[in-house]
Protein backbone atom coordinates (compact mmCIF):
# COMPACT_ATOMS: atom_id res chain seq x y z
CA UNK A 1 0.00 0.00 0.00
CA UNK A 2 1.57 3.39 -1.25
CA UNK A 3 0.41 5.92 1.71
CA UNK A 4 -0.15 9.57 0.53
CA UNK A 5 -0.04 12.87 2.79
CA UNK A 6 -3.68 13.05 3.20
CA UNK A 7 -3.65 9.54 4.91
CA UNK A 8 -1.93 11.31 7.67
CA UNK A 9 -4.03 14.59 8.01
CA UNK A 10 -6.49 14.39 10.52
CA UNK A 11 -10.10 16.29 10.49
CA UNK A 12 -9.20 18.73 13.35
CA UNK A 13 -9.25 22.32 12.88
CA UNK A 14 -5.83 23.62 12.78
CA UNK A 15 -5.61 26.42 15.54
CA UNK A 16 -2.76 28.26 14.34
CA UNK A 17 -2.48 31.80 13.36
CA UNK A 18 -2.93 33.04 8.99
CA UNK A 19 0.73 33.10 8.03
CA UNK A 20 1.90 30.53 10.96
CA UNK A 21 5.29 28.38 10.06
CA UNK A 22 3.97 25.61 11.89
CA UNK A 23 1.54 24.97 8.76
CA UNK A 24 5.02 24.46 6.28
CA UNK A 25 6.46 22.34 8.98
CA UNK A 26 3.24 20.10 9.55
CA UNK A 27 2.95 19.90 5.70
CA UNK A 28 6.53 18.81 5.42
CA UNK A 29 5.89 15.72 8.07
CA UNK A 30 3.14 14.69 6.22
CA UNK A 31 5.38 14.28 3.40
CA UNK A 32 8.34 12.30 4.95
CA UNK A 33 5.99 10.20 6.68
CA UNK A 34 3.76 9.33 3.16
CA UNK A 35 7.47 9.05 1.67
CA UNK A 36 8.57 6.73 4.26
CA UNK A 37 5.36 5.30 3.83
CA UNK A 38 4.63 4.48 7.64
CA UNK A 39 1.89 2.72 9.24
CA UNK A 40 -0.04 5.04 11.36
CA UNK A 41 -1.18 2.54 13.94
CA UNK A 42 3.19 1.83 14.39
CA UNK A 43 3.72 6.11 14.61
CA UNK A 44 3.68 7.61 17.88
CA UNK A 45 3.67 11.45 18.10
CA UNK A 46 4.31 13.18 20.82
CA UNK A 47 3.88 17.24 21.58
CA UNK A 48 4.19 19.20 24.85
CA UNK A 49 2.88 21.94 25.37
CA UNK A 50 2.47 25.39 22.79
CA UNK A 51 1.12 26.14 20.13
CA UNK A 52 3.73 23.60 17.80
CA UNK A 53 3.18 21.04 20.55
CA UNK A 54 -0.75 20.69 19.44
CA UNK A 55 0.91 19.31 16.07
CA UNK A 56 -0.43 16.22 18.15
CA UNK A 57 -4.23 16.54 16.73
CA UNK A 58 -3.05 17.12 13.47
CA UNK A 59 -1.41 13.63 12.40
CA UNK A 60 -3.22 10.72 12.04
CA UNK A 61 -1.34 8.45 14.39
CA UNK A 62 -1.22 7.37 18.21
CA UNK A 63 -0.12 10.71 19.80
CA UNK A 64 0.22 12.15 22.80
CA UNK A 65 -0.19 15.50 24.20
CA UNK A 66 1.85 15.38 27.54
CA UNK A 67 2.99 18.60 29.67
CA UNK A 68 4.84 20.99 29.15
CA UNK A 69 8.38 20.47 28.49
CA UNK A 70 8.09 16.84 29.04
CA UNK A 71 7.20 15.07 25.64
CA UNK A 72 11.09 13.72 24.83
CA UNK A 73 10.55 11.45 28.73
CA UNK A 74 6.94 10.25 27.55
CA UNK A 75 8.11 9.64 24.23
CA UNK A 76 11.76 7.38 25.23
CA UNK A 77 9.45 5.70 27.57
CA UNK A 78 7.54 4.57 24.37
CA UNK A 79 10.17 4.12 22.67
CA UNK A 80 12.02 1.46 25.21
CA UNK A 81 8.59 -0.21 25.52
CA UNK A 82 8.44 -0.95 22.33
CA UNK A 83 11.72 0.05 19.69
CA UNK A 84 9.81 -1.27 16.30
CA UNK A 85 7.59 1.81 16.67
CA UNK A 86 8.70 4.96 14.79
CA UNK A 87 8.73 7.74 17.44
CA UNK A 88 8.42 11.25 16.65
CA UNK A 89 8.46 14.55 19.07
CA UNK A 90 6.74 17.89 17.89
CA UNK A 91 7.41 21.12 20.18
CA UNK A 92 8.19 24.23 20.17
CA UNK A 93 11.76 26.17 21.40
CA UNK A 94 10.52 27.17 24.74
CA UNK A 95 8.97 23.66 25.37
CA UNK A 96 12.43 21.45 24.56
CA UNK A 97 14.50 23.97 25.17
CA UNK A 98 13.72 25.89 27.87
CA UNK A 99 11.20 23.77 30.55
CA UNK A 100 12.55 20.75 28.72
CA UNK A 101 15.87 21.37 28.25
CA UNK A 102 17.27 18.68 30.87
CA UNK A 103 15.65 16.42 28.70
CA UNK A 104 16.81 17.65 25.88
CA UNK A 105 20.14 16.70 26.93
CA UNK A 106 19.64 13.11 28.24
CA UNK A 107 18.28 11.79 25.27
CA UNK A 108 21.20 13.20 23.30
CA UNK A 109 23.16 11.10 26.19
CA UNK A 110 20.96 8.03 25.44
CA UNK A 111 20.81 7.93 22.03
CA UNK A 112 17.41 6.18 21.47
CA UNK A 113 16.39 5.99 18.19
CA UNK A 114 13.62 8.54 17.65
CA UNK A 115 13.79 12.30 16.19
CA UNK A 116 12.96 15.53 17.48
CA UNK A 117 11.23 18.22 15.51
CA UNK A 118 12.08 21.96 17.05
CA UNK A 119 9.66 24.62 15.91
CA UNK A 120 12.08 27.06 16.46
CA UNK A 121 10.25 31.03 16.47
CA UNK A 122 12.22 32.64 19.42
CA UNK A 123 9.31 32.96 21.72
CA UNK A 124 6.52 31.58 23.60
CA UNK A 125 3.89 31.43 20.95
CA UNK A 126 0.77 30.19 23.02
CA UNK A 127 1.46 32.86 25.94
CA UNK A 128 1.81 35.66 23.83
CA UNK A 129 5.15 36.17 22.78
CA UNK A 130 7.71 36.19 26.05
CA UNK A 131 11.11 35.93 24.57
CA UNK A 132 12.41 32.11 24.27
CA UNK A 133 15.54 30.51 24.56
CA UNK A 134 16.68 30.73 21.41
CA UNK A 135 15.81 35.05 20.48
CA UNK A 136 18.87 36.27 20.17
CA UNK A 137 19.99 38.68 23.07
CA UNK A 138 19.09 42.99 22.63
CA UNK A 139 16.02 41.97 19.92
CA UNK A 140 12.35 43.59 21.20
CA UNK A 141 10.02 42.06 19.61
CA UNK A 142 7.14 43.63 19.81
CA UNK A 143 5.10 41.53 22.78
CA UNK A 144 8.21 42.52 24.76
CA UNK A 145 8.17 45.77 26.51
CA UNK A 146 12.07 45.86 26.69
CA UNK A 147 14.56 44.06 24.62
CA UNK A 148 15.60 40.57 25.41
CA UNK A 149 18.36 40.52 27.95
CA UNK A 150 19.37 37.02 28.14
CA UNK A 151 21.39 35.00 25.32
CA UNK A 152 20.24 32.67 23.60
CA UNK A 153 21.03 28.98 23.14
CA UNK A 154 22.43 27.42 19.84
CA UNK A 155 20.04 24.01 19.56
CA UNK A 156 22.48 22.69 17.08
CA UNK A 157 25.39 23.00 19.15
CA UNK A 158 23.39 21.77 22.41
CA UNK A 159 22.74 19.05 20.51
CA UNK A 160 25.91 17.85 19.71
CA UNK A 161 27.36 18.40 22.96
CA UNK A 162 24.98 16.57 24.38
CA UNK A 163 25.54 13.24 21.96
CA UNK A 164 22.86 13.47 19.35
CA UNK A 165 23.72 11.32 16.18
CA UNK A 166 21.51 13.47 13.41
CA UNK A 167 21.55 16.81 13.78
CA UNK A 168 19.94 19.14 11.14
CA UNK A 169 18.35 23.05 10.31
CA UNK A 170 15.48 23.54 7.90
CA UNK A 171 13.28 26.51 7.08
CA UNK A 172 9.37 26.04 7.77
CA UNK A 173 8.59 27.39 3.99
CA UNK A 174 10.98 25.19 2.35
CA UNK A 175 8.88 22.26 2.20
CA UNK A 176 10.72 20.13 0.24
CA UNK A 177 13.88 20.67 1.51
CA UNK A 178 12.61 20.39 4.94
CA UNK A 179 10.38 16.90 3.63
CA UNK A 180 14.04 15.44 2.84
CA UNK A 181 15.79 16.36 6.39
CA UNK A 182 12.41 15.22 8.23
CA UNK A 183 12.47 11.60 6.40
CA UNK A 184 16.42 11.83 6.73
CA UNK A 185 15.91 12.37 10.42
CA UNK A 186 13.60 9.45 10.93
CA UNK A 187 15.41 7.18 8.70
CA UNK A 188 18.92 7.82 10.82
CA UNK A 189 19.34 5.14 13.53
CA UNK A 190 19.36 7.07 17.51
CA UNK A 191 18.74 10.04 18.65
CA UNK A 192 18.11 12.94 15.61
CA UNK A 193 17.32 16.11 15.91
CA UNK A 194 15.62 18.94 13.61
CA UNK A 195 15.40 22.61 14.30
CA UNK A 196 13.35 24.28 12.00
CA UNK A 197 12.96 28.40 11.84
CA UNK A 198 9.78 28.96 11.99
CA UNK A 199 8.13 32.48 11.38
CA UNK A 200 6.07 33.23 14.12
CA UNK A 201 3.80 36.36 12.31
CA UNK A 202 2.26 37.84 15.51
CA UNK A 203 5.01 38.20 17.75
CA UNK A 204 8.46 37.68 16.00
CA UNK A 205 7.82 41.25 13.76
CA UNK A 206 12.12 40.51 13.69
CA UNK A 207 13.01 37.03 12.50
CA UNK A 208 10.31 37.57 9.58
CA UNK A 209 10.43 35.21 6.33
CA UNK A 210 12.31 38.10 4.68
CA UNK A 211 14.60 38.37 7.37
CA UNK A 212 15.02 34.47 7.12
CA UNK A 213 14.98 34.61 3.51
CA UNK A 214 18.40 37.00 3.14
CA UNK A 215 20.34 35.03 5.29
CA UNK A 216 19.38 30.93 4.24
CA UNK A 217 21.27 29.01 2.26
CA UNK A 218 22.17 25.40 1.87
CA UNK A 219 25.15 23.89 3.11
CA UNK A 220 24.87 20.91 0.26
CA UNK A 221 25.75 24.42 -2.28
CA UNK A 222 29.47 23.53 -1.21
CA UNK A 223 29.43 20.06 -3.22
CA UNK A 224 32.60 18.69 -0.46
CA UNK A 225 30.11 19.55 2.57
CA UNK A 226 29.73 15.58 3.81
CA UNK A 227 28.81 15.43 7.45
CA UNK A 228 28.77 12.08 8.13
CA UNK A 229 31.07 10.39 10.75
CA UNK A 230 31.99 6.60 10.56
CA UNK A 231 34.04 6.75 13.71
CA UNK A 232 36.12 8.48 16.18
CA UNK A 233 39.06 9.54 14.03
CA UNK A 234 36.44 10.72 11.19
CA UNK A 235 34.86 13.06 14.26
CA UNK A 236 38.19 14.18 15.62
CA UNK A 237 39.03 15.56 11.89
CA UNK A 238 35.72 17.22 10.92
CA UNK A 239 34.61 18.28 14.27
CA UNK A 240 35.85 22.08 13.57
CA UNK A 241 34.22 22.35 10.60
CA UNK A 242 30.83 21.03 11.47
CA UNK A 243 31.40 23.41 15.01
CA UNK A 244 31.81 26.37 12.83
CA UNK A 245 28.84 26.06 10.13
CA UNK A 246 27.03 25.49 13.62
CA UNK A 247 27.85 28.61 14.84
CA UNK A 248 27.09 30.20 11.71
CA UNK A 249 24.31 32.68 12.49
CA UNK A 250 24.03 36.17 11.61
CA UNK A 251 24.58 37.67 7.89
CA UNK A 252 24.34 34.14 6.62
CA UNK A 253 22.26 30.91 8.23
CA UNK A 254 23.46 27.50 7.15
CA UNK A 255 20.51 24.69 6.62
CA UNK A 256 20.81 21.20 6.05
CA UNK A 257 22.27 18.19 7.57
CA UNK A 258 25.27 19.27 9.82
CA UNK A 259 26.09 16.04 11.57
CA UNK A 260 25.33 12.50 11.42
CA UNK A 261 27.14 9.66 13.40
CA UNK A 262 26.92 6.18 11.96
CA UNK A 263 29.17 4.67 14.56
CA UNK A 264 27.44 5.39 18.20
CA UNK A 265 25.32 2.42 19.68
CA UNK A 266 21.68 3.51 20.51
CA UNK A 267 19.83 2.95 23.59
CA UNK A 268 18.37 0.11 22.60
CA UNK A 269 21.59 -1.75 21.16
CA UNK A 270 22.99 -0.98 24.61
CA UNK A 271 19.71 -2.43 26.42
CA UNK A 272 20.10 -5.66 24.53
CA UNK A 273 23.74 -6.13 25.41
CA UNK A 274 22.49 -6.06 29.16
CA UNK A 275 19.36 -8.46 28.38
CA UNK A 276 19.64 -10.20 25.29
CA UNK A 277 15.88 -11.01 23.58
CA UNK A 278 15.28 -7.31 24.33
CA UNK A 279 14.83 -6.15 20.70
CA UNK A 280 13.09 -8.96 19.58
CA UNK A 281 10.58 -9.22 22.52
CA UNK A 282 10.28 -5.77 23.71
CA UNK A 283 8.67 -5.32 26.97
CA UNK A 284 5.74 -3.84 25.74
CA UNK A 285 4.81 -7.17 23.66
CA UNK A 286 6.09 -9.93 26.49
CA UNK A 287 3.22 -10.91 28.39
CA UNK A 288 2.71 -9.68 31.97
CA UNK A 289 3.60 -13.27 32.83
CA UNK A 290 7.06 -12.95 31.15
CA UNK A 291 8.25 -10.10 31.99
CA UNK A 292 12.35 -9.19 31.26
CA UNK A 293 14.93 -9.71 34.59
CA UNK A 294 14.87 -6.90 37.05
CA UNK A 295 17.68 -4.93 36.54
CA UNK A 296 18.86 -5.69 39.97
CA UNK A 297 19.02 -9.57 39.01
CA UNK A 298 21.02 -7.99 36.02
CA UNK A 299 23.40 -6.40 37.78
CA UNK A 300 24.01 -8.42 41.31
CA UNK A 301 27.37 -10.01 40.28
CA UNK A 302 28.38 -6.34 39.27
CA UNK A 303 27.64 -4.86 42.68
CA UNK A 304 30.91 -3.50 44.14
CA UNK A 305 30.77 -3.52 48.20
CA UNK A 306 32.41 -0.78 49.73
C1 LIG B 1 4.62 24.14 33.82
C2 LIG B 1 4.14 25.17 32.85
N1 LIG B 1 4.74 26.38 32.81
C3 LIG B 1 4.35 27.31 31.93
C4 LIG B 1 3.29 27.06 31.10
C5 LIG B 1 2.82 28.13 30.15
N2 LIG B 1 3.22 27.87 28.77
C6 LIG B 1 2.42 27.23 27.91
S1 LIG B 1 3.11 27.07 26.41
C7 LIG B 1 4.51 27.90 26.89
C8 LIG B 1 5.66 28.17 25.97
C9 LIG B 1 5.42 27.81 24.55
O1 LIG B 1 6.52 28.16 23.75
P1 LIG B 1 7.12 27.18 22.70
O2 LIG B 1 7.39 25.86 23.32
O3 LIG B 1 8.26 27.86 22.04
O4 LIG B 1 5.93 26.91 21.68
P2 LIG B 1 5.24 27.89 20.61
O5 LIG B 1 3.91 28.28 21.23
O6 LIG B 1 6.14 29.05 20.37
O7 LIG B 1 5.07 27.02 19.41
C10 LIG B 1 4.42 28.27 28.23
C11 LIG B 1 5.47 29.01 28.95
C12 LIG B 1 2.68 25.78 31.15
N3 LIG B 1 1.68 25.43 30.32
N4 LIG B 1 3.13 24.86 32.04
MG1 LIG C 1 8.31 28.99 20.34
Amino acid sequence: MVRKWIDYKTEAWVQWCPGCGDFGILNAIYRALAELDIDPSKLVIVGGIGCSSRSVYYIKANAIHTIHGRAIPVASGVKLANPELTVVVTGGDGDLLGIGGGHFVALGRRNIDMTVVVYDNGVYGLTKGQAGPTLPVWLKTKALPHPNIQGSVNPLLLAFAAGYTFIARGYAFHLNQLKDLIKAAIQHRGAAVVDVLQPCPTYNDIMTNEWYEKRIYYLSEDSSWDPVVRSPQELKEKAPKILEKMMEFEDRIPLGIFYQNTYMETLEERLEKLMPGYLSSPPGRRPVTKPLAHPFELFKDKVVQV
